[in-house]
């Protein structure tokens, strides 16, 4: 049996060796098949190497041609974010379908040499060549067209300087030594100004925080701060303007109570009549005499200005007759209405709070002032509430509230439809 096995090992060896010695053969082939690709491969790596190490240069030095196989060249500056052409170009491709626009970066070699030969001073530059005279549709660029170098500039409003600093991408890009905000000439860039001066951020990364930083110095936003502040709002009571920002007001009002000092107040000057003139005494009153339900006149009145429902509504018929009256002689207010020689222009005037007007510089309606300082504030309720919290020395939780956003329509009435701006007025 041991034979047997052994001998069995042994065919077995064999045959392996045979195995082997065909495998042999059969690498040896191959080995020299490889061999030949391999020089083949070589000289291939070789061909290409050689190629690109001429070519290359060759393609570099002659970057030109660019610009020399485009008919319409767009030299732009990456570093610019405002300098977005896309739409430049998608028109331009539909005026001129036949001809080829190529887009060069300033950065680019070419980029500057064809700047510095075509006296641009700003960027981005839309370049035509002189063909674009023989195209039929030159005439609607042709009154665009300025004469830069070699070629014909079409006037975009550009005012990228791309020799200057650009002001907030860490390098210094005109050589003085000084990167970004730290060179001369980004003192005005809105990258290296406080840009909101009540946001608790420092926005130009200064190392000052809002009013902290010198920009903020002429900022509203800057107004004294007080434990309770004095929110004083000039309107004429029949301005469309002026009840849109009473109807932004009412809910910031409301939500901060008597942790402010609200009230409205009225232009030295009234533009719709006699009844203003009437609606503005009544309002007065109201708020000298019964405060407390001023918010609920106001939010009735700015309904459809219905005053006599408004005073039933809030129980007020026949209680202010008396303020009305000693106010109405106090101020001369009907006799100044009948006596045009008193008017200012084409109004009567309105003094209760002329004083304020002019310690204010009150200039038309709607004027707001925070504890002493006029804000131009959106008179949607969000804005107004956060522009009032500007004057607390320590916010109360209520600041936090979130209001609508939403400008209230001008005019009368709580219209579904909010207004899209808020920057008309009466004055
Ligand atoms: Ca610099
Ligand atoms: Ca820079
Ligand atoms: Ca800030
Ligand atoms: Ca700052």
């Amino acid at each position: 049996m041991k034979t047997l096995k052994l001998l069995q090992t042994n065919a077995g060896h064999k045959r392996g060796v045979k195995m082997d010695l065909k495998n042999k053969v059969k690498k040896g082939d191959f080995v020299v098949k490889v061999k030949k690709k391999n020089l083949l491969i070589i000289l291939a790596v070789i061909a290409i190497i050689a190629i690109v190490f001429t070519v290359k240069p060759y393609l570099q030095k002659n970057k030109i041609s660019i610009a020399d196989s485009s008919d319409i060249i767009v030299l732009n500056d990456l570093r610019c974010k405002e300098c977005d052409v896309a739409s430049v170009i998608t028109q331009l491709k539909s005026v001129f379908p036949d001809f080829v626009v190529g887009e060069i970066d300033y950065m680019d070699e070419e980029g500057k040499k064809i700047y510095g030969e075509s006296d641009l001073t700003v960027l981005p530059a839309i370049l035509f060549k002189d063909n674009v005279k023989d195209n039929a549709n030159y005439t609607q660029v042709e009154n665009y067209l300025e004469q830069k170098g070699d070629f014909l500039s079409l006037r975009i409003g550009a005012s990228f300087d791309p020799a200057g600093e650009v002001c907030d991408n860490e390098i210094d890009d005109n050589d003085n030594g000084k990167t970004d905000c730290e060179d001369e000439s980004c003192k005005t860039n809105p990258a290296c100004m406080e840009t909101i001066c009540n946001d608790g951020k420092d926005d130009d990364g200064d190392g000052l925080v809002d009013c902290d930083d010198p920009d903020c110095e002429k900022s509203w936003q800057c107004m004294p701060k007080t434990d309770k502040p004095e929110v004083e709002l000039f309107v004429m009571s029949y301005c469309p303007y002026g009840t849109q920002i009473e109807k932004g007001m009412l809910p910031a009002a409301r939500l901060l109570g008597d942790k402010i000092d609200f009230s409205v107040k009225f232009v030295y000057y009234a533009m719709h009549g006699e009844k203003e003139v009437n609606e503005q005494t009544l309002q007065y009153c109201i708020q000298k005499e019964y405060n407390n339900k001023y918010l609920d006149y106001l939010e009735c009145f700015l309904e459809e200005g219905d005053t006599e429902g408004c005073l039933e509504e809030v129980s007020l018929t026949g209680k202010l007759n008396s303020c009305i009256e000693n106010t109405d002689k106090e101020f001369k207010i009907t006799e100044k209405l009948n006596d045009e020689s008193t008017w200012l222009g084409s109004y009567p005037p309105f003094d209760i709070d002329k004083e304020l007007n002019e310690e204010y510089g009150v200039s038309g309606s709607p004027t707001l002032i925070i504890n002493g300082v006029k804000a131009s504030v959106s008179r949607d309720p969000a804005s107004l509430l956060d522009a009032i919290c500007t004057g607390f020395k320590v916010k109360p939780a209520e600041c936090s509230e979130e209001l609508s956003s939403e400008n209230p329509s001008a005019g009368f009435g709580f219209s579904e439809t909010a207004a899209s701006t808020s920057s008309g007025s009466c004055g």
